[in-house]
């Protein structure tokens, strides 16, 4: 940790001629320091107001931070942070947080609370978990979990004799793009991803709102790639930030993605526009999949998508024009329609085709390295092989899906599932489906919740344990593979406020009470950390200084003759043709089906990111709900009149089933939508008095969802057939 004293710190900051109109506008803590002599510590952490977990620099005075920058030395951020992670005093000083251990005397969803002690709340917890591993075994324990704390709740689960760890960040989200592009070339797109944007000359992105989805580095690398000319196509119902920089907008039909796909795929196999000695090098298939695609013309793609035949054929040639120096990129957030991983695959076929794995502007190959986990440790109890597995459907679920273990606390098949640990999700808004995940609530034996705030799933704890936020806490290494391997600490900047712990405390005191003591045997945080590291041979001493420490050598992200890349599938090359998925009675190479589209005066709810917000996350942040206190309906400008709606008016939604919105939203007008559509920011329509900012703010497009689709190769859940009308109020 290093120091400056206030005289520096004002001059950098360039606070000191600023005058008047910042200091109106700064915290009150910041002030009291200013006026103060007090030296200033900065402390060097990274973010958690998204996973991207940018390094910055917490700046404390008087114990309380005052401010973060951006860590230069953090190739996930280089210096910066977004709107979000500016915000962090919003999150760490937020006087709704959670302040004690609360356990719930009421019935559940009924909570009446009762303060806690932190010895009888885990004892409760430690008691119930014994009794169901006793009565069902220790698989009928899962863990749901969202975050870097979340390590430490695996580690105990995994100790305790469970595998069950799931998390909605896969089936609903990233899984079928991982999965769509493992089949094809035996490896995911990594996270962060490892597209090489800055060197970019021509990145077609579909439904990926960059900059909106606010991914510090990525977002400053195509904002690189642009500035060096790289072309831009950008496939959405909506003009969305990026759109509007880009050569071609094309406001496609939604759920249409595939057709689009199949129609560039059928024009550059046909016109031998692909990389062809790539392709010979690396990839088998070629033929079969040219004579799969024959149907998909680009005239018929016009009539799905309502994309001109004529722009589909110019982006294709264009693109194929500077090969291989291109990425084609679905975005992050995958579960769209249910054929997800098979869109993806489409969208790695591309990539394929064109030669971008492994080549400058593309995908580039990631820096090896890692960091040994804590030494000695005991074996985790063996798990048992004769009971059936959870997704037993879904051949290609590369992690668990939390629907399967959400039907089998429903249904106890295929096998009893009974407890429930929650660590920073908030299911009740991240699961399609709320009734059937309250029912499943309902028939547990014990829901914890581990959290920072009291978020909607709060209300159907038993047990609710508070964490101290990422600026208090020590916590598991962060780990990023660039083009160099980077590893970032997390270090408190304060003290933990009220009676919140950090995980690596309550996992430990929790294990201790379950006899599992042997599984953590670190004294604290920063011992758990100086040992890791130390066994990885990385200088505990400069990490703490630095927050950061990349390896001295660069990996070799592109393929040369000496750098020939492996391919992780069963013929060791790109399938372009899956003989996994044809053995397992799958497509082996995507086909197109049609898609529901709304009828009958129903409008598609598109839903997206606040640049401002991370989902439920910072809906309660003084910081940004300054800025952003609510979300909006946006309405095309001519549907709006046609409905009669004013701008700025507030309105409910009504689905399919009659459902009706429990919140209002405001109308904006906007061009910038097609006419069938609606859009708004996930993350709002939070139901919890506590969270005093937050509640009954806006609508969540979750709490509209009338169905979804799953996808067969994994398990992930379509969320995107979400039809709405708009019901004015009075
Ligand atoms: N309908 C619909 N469903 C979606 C999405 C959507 O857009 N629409 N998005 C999908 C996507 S992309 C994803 S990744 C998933 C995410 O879904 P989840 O994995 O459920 O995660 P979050 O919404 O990030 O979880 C937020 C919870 O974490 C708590 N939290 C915040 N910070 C901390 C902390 O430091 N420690 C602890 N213990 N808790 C903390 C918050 O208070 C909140 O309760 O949802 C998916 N589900
Ligand atoms: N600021 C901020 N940044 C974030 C997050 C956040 O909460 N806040 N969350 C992070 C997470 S976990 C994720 S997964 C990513 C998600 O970020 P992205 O992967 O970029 O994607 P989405 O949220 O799915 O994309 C929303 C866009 O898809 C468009 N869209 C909707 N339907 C269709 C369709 O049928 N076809 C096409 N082509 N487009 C369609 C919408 O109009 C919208 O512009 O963002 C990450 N970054
Ligand atoms: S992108 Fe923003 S919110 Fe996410 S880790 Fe970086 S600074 Fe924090
Ligand atoms: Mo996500």
């Amino acid at each position: 940790m290093t120091k400056c004293t206030r005289r520096s710190f004002l001059k950098i900051s360039g606070v000191a001629t600023a005058g008047v109109s910042v200091a109106a506008t700064m915290p009150e803590q910041f002030l009291s320091w200013a006026e103060s002599q007090e030296e200033l510590k900065q402390v060097p952490t990274f973010c958690e107001l998204c996973f991207w977990n940018c390094g910055l620099i917490a700046k404390v005075a008087n114990g309380k931070v005052i401010k973060v920058d951006g860590n230069p030395l953090s190739e996930r951020g280089r210096g910066r942070l977004c709107g979000r992670g500016n915000a962090a005093l919003g999150s760490l000083y937020d006087p709704d947080r959670l302040k004690h251990p609360m356990i719930n005397s009421g019935k559940r969803g009924e909570p009446k609370w009762k303060k806690a002690s932190w010895d009888e709340a885990l004892g409760l917890i430690a008691r119930k978990l014994e009794t169901i591993k006793e009565k069902h075994g220790p698989e009928a324990v899962a863990l749901f979990s969202h975050g870097t704390g979340g390590a430490f709740w695996k580690h105990l689960l995994k100790a305790y004799g469970s595998s069950n760890y799931t998390a909605p960040s896969f089936a609903q989200c990233r899984g079928p793009r991982d999965v769509g592009f493992t089949l094809t070339f035996g490896a995911e797109v990594g996270s962060p991803e490892f597209y090489d944007f800055s060197e970019s000359r021509y990145i077609v992105l579909l439904g990926s709102h960059l900059g909106e989805n606010a991914h510090n580095s990525q977002v400053q690398d195509i904002i690189k790639g642009l500035d060096k000319g790289a072309k831009l196509c950008v496939v959405d119902p909506r003009l969305s930030n990026i759109a509007a920089k880009a050569d071609h907008w094309l406001a496609i039909r939604p759920a249409t993605d595939l057709a689009l796909l199949l129609a560039w795929i059928r024009i550059i196999v046909t016109e031998e526009l692909y990389d062809a000695d790539y392709l010979k090098a690396y990839a088998t298939g070629l033929p079969e999949l040219k004579a799969a695609v024959q149907e998909y013309t680009p005239e018929w793609a016009e009539k799905e998508t309502e994309i001109p035949a004529e722009t589909i054929v110019r982006v294709a040639f264009e693109l194929a024009s500077r090969k291989p120096n291109v990425i084609i990129s679905g975005g992050r957030f995958s579960a769209w329609y249910g054929d997800d991983a098979q869109r993806s695959r489409a969208i790695a076929l591309l990539n394929a085709l064109l030669g971008a794995w492994g080549r400058p502007g593309g995908i580039y190959l990631p820096a090896g390295g890692g960091v040994p986990e804590y030494p000695g440790l005991p074996e985790y109890p063996e798990h048992r092989e004769d009971l059936p597995k959870l997704d037993a459907a879904y051949p290609f679920a590369a992690a668990q899906t939390t629907t399967s273990i959400r039907n089998a606390a429903i249904s106890g098949q295929p096998h009893a599932m009974k407890g429930w640990l929650v660590y920073g999700c908030n299911l009740i808004k991240t699961m399609p489906d709320r009734t059937e995940t309250i029912k499943a609530i309902r028939n547990l034996d014990l829901l914890v919740a581990i959290d920072i705030l009291p978020a909607d799933i709060i209300q159907w704890a038993d047990v609710v344990l508070p964490e101290c936020t990422y600026l208090e806490r020590h916590d598991t290494l962060s780990l990023g593979k660039f083009k160099q391997f980077e590893v970032s600490l997390r270090q408190p900047a304060v003290e933990p406020m009220w009676e919140s712990k950090p995980s690596w405390w309550i996992t430990r005191e929790l294990a201790k009470k379950m006899g599992l003591d042997a599984y953590f045997p670190w004294k604290d945080g920063e011992e758990y950390l100086r040992t890791r590291c130390e066994a990885g041979g990385i200088d505990f001493t400069e990490l703490k200084q630095k927050g950061v420490i990349s390896s001295a050598a660069k990996s070799a992200p592109y393929i040369t003759p000496l750098n020939q890349p492996e391919f992780a599938t069963p013929s060791g090359k790109i399938e372009l043709y899956s003989n996994q998925l044809s053995e397992k009675g799958l497509d082996p190479v995507p086909k197109y089906t049609r898609h529901p589209q709304p009828t009958d005066g129903f409008l598609r709810v598109l839903y997206g990111r606040s640049p401002l917000h991370t989902f439920s996350r910072t809906t309660n942040n003084f910081m940004v709900t300054d800025l952003i206190p609510e979300n909006y309906l946006w309405v095309n400008s001519k549907t709006a009149l046609k409905l009669g709606l004013t701008n700025g008016q507030y309105v409910r939604l009504e689905n399919r089933t009659g459902f009706k919105s429990p919140g209002t939203i405001k109308v904006r007008y906007t061009q910038r939508l097609r006419e069938d559509c609606v859009y708004m920011v996930h993350g709002f329509g939070i139901h919890s008095r506590e969270m005093t900012r937050a509640n009954n703010r806006g609508i969540g497009d979750e709490e509209m969802l009338a169905g979804y689709t799953v996808d067969p190769l994994m398990g992930g859940t379509g969320m995107r057939h979400n039809f709405v009308k708009i019901v004015k109020e009075g």
